[in-house]
């Protein structure tokens, strides 16, 4: 297992769940989430990024942006700066701008994808060892992928563009990074072939809705809930820490969309 910079991070930043998250964006509706059931599940996911040692700054809750919690759709944060995004759901557009000073005191380097036309969110990233893809999605679009491509071109990684499945949120929705070179996916995104260069965990058969964990330092933080997927996950060496997302889960959310993850370059 590798210790580089795209699974180690010194700090997180996370958005507390507002009154209004009842209003949140979802697909489906299955539900109304339970404010304070969410907030005991944020609480756990805070604990256990704090455990790995990380410094985590945790922001008031925005009630005026009910999806908000999902701070990770607001920038992409690499070691060299970070880009503030232009999400493409019209009611999170301003959670953009609600996110830039928090990483203005902690990057010297803040870059904005500003063209009216360009949409993006952070969900639609992946960032691995060696890349950055990028999944087309309803919330993504070529501007987007475009305008970031020009912005991170000095930063070392190259962009490849990539797909989001159809019906599926954010690319990210369907997979993770494990370490450098491997991944967690769904079956129905790695067949694309987008993964074709590297180790890929299958979601278990019935546990899609796995994929989207976040390596964090020395643990892989997953959705509670599916023994199948993690049983693959500590087989491939890790450890894992599985932490409640039921109410997120109401919203199309998971773990890797209630933070952002990053070592600052001041
Ligand atoms: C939305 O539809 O935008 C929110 N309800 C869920 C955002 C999840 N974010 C993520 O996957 N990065």
């Amino acid at each position: 297992m590798s210790t580089d910079a795209s699974t180690h991070f010194t700090h997180a930043i996370t958005r507390r769940p507002a009154p209004s998250i009842t209003a949140g964006l979802r697909a489906v509706d299955t539900g109304t989430p339970d404010l304070a059931l969410m907030q005991a599940h944020h609480a756990a996911y805070i604990t256990a990024l704090r455990a790995t040692g990380a410094t985590v700054i945790e922001l008031d809750a925005l009630d005026a942006y009910p999806d908000s919690v999902f701070v990770e759709d607001t920038a992409l944060c690499l070691p060299q700066g970070a880009v503030i995004m232009r999400p493409g759901a019209p009611s999170r557009l301003g959670e953009a701008a609600e996110m830039a000073p928090h990483l203005a005191a902690l990057y010297a380097d803040i870059r904005r994808i500003e063209g009216a036309t360009s949409f993006i969110e952070g969900g639609d990233i992946l960032v691995t060892g060696s890349e950055i893809l990028v999944g087309r999605s309803a919330r993504t679009n070529a501007d987007g992928i475009a305008e970031l491509t020009r912005l991170v071109a000095s930063w070392g990684k190259p962009v490849r563009e990539v797909h989001t499945p159809p019906g599926v949120l954010h690319f990210k929705t369907d997979c993770s990074l494990l370490d450098a070179t491997t991944v967690l996916a769904t079956p129905r995104l790695a067949d694309s072939g987008c993964f074709d260069d590297y180790f890929v965990v299958h979601t278990a058969p019935g546990e899609d809705a796995a994929a989207n964990a976040i390596r964090f330092n020395d643990v892989v933080i997953m959705a509670a809930g599916f023994p199948g997927t993690r049983a693959a996950v500590e087989r491939a060496g890790y450890t894992v820490v599985e932490i409640g997302n039921s109410e997120c889960a109401k919203l199309d959310g998971g773990m890797s969309c209630l933070s952002l993850r990053f070592t600052p370059a001041k």
